[in-house]
């Protein structure tokens, strides 16, 4: 990571650094991915299991409150990807599927993401 701190938030036309990691132009470990998804582990995870997973094709959804009509099909995808990768991770124990959005709440990349956390007993919040 170039800059740690702070969002990152693409200008108009640029990649975000998850379209890099789609692009793979930045590394990351991929654990599953098809036409519209890609899922990679965090770099800093937050749990045993902590992946991170995208719209390859960001398509204006920086953030989770900017969707609009059109977006409907991908979260649709995604909620059935998180429970594909769940299954593929083993996590029938148990797991957490979690969207920062917006400052308030700690989205840093803005390139709308989901977390799936697992492999252990998570803390209330
Ligand atoms: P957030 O939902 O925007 O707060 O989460 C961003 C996550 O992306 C955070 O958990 C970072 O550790 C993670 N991440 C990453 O895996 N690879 C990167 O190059 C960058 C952030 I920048």
């Amino acid at each position: 990571m170039s800059e740690s701190h702070g969002p990152h938030i693409p200008k108009d036309g640029e990649d975000s650094i998850f379209d890099k990691i789609v692009k793979r132009e930045i590394p990351s470990t991929i654990v599953y991915e098809d036409d519209l998804v890609m899922a990679f582990r965090d770099i800093a995870p937050k749990a045993p299991t902590h992946i991170l997973f995208i719209p390859k094709n960001r398509d204006g959804l920086t953030r989770m409150f900017v969707a609009e009509e059109r977006h409907k099909a991908i979260f649709g995808h995604m909620l059935w990807a998180a429970s594909e990768i769940a299954r593929r991770e083993g996590l029938a124990e148990g797991w957490r599927l979690v969207i920062n959005d917006g400052p308030n709440g700690g989205q840093i990349v803005y390139h709308l993401h989901m977390h799936i956390l697992g492999g252990q007993k998570l803390g209330d919040f």
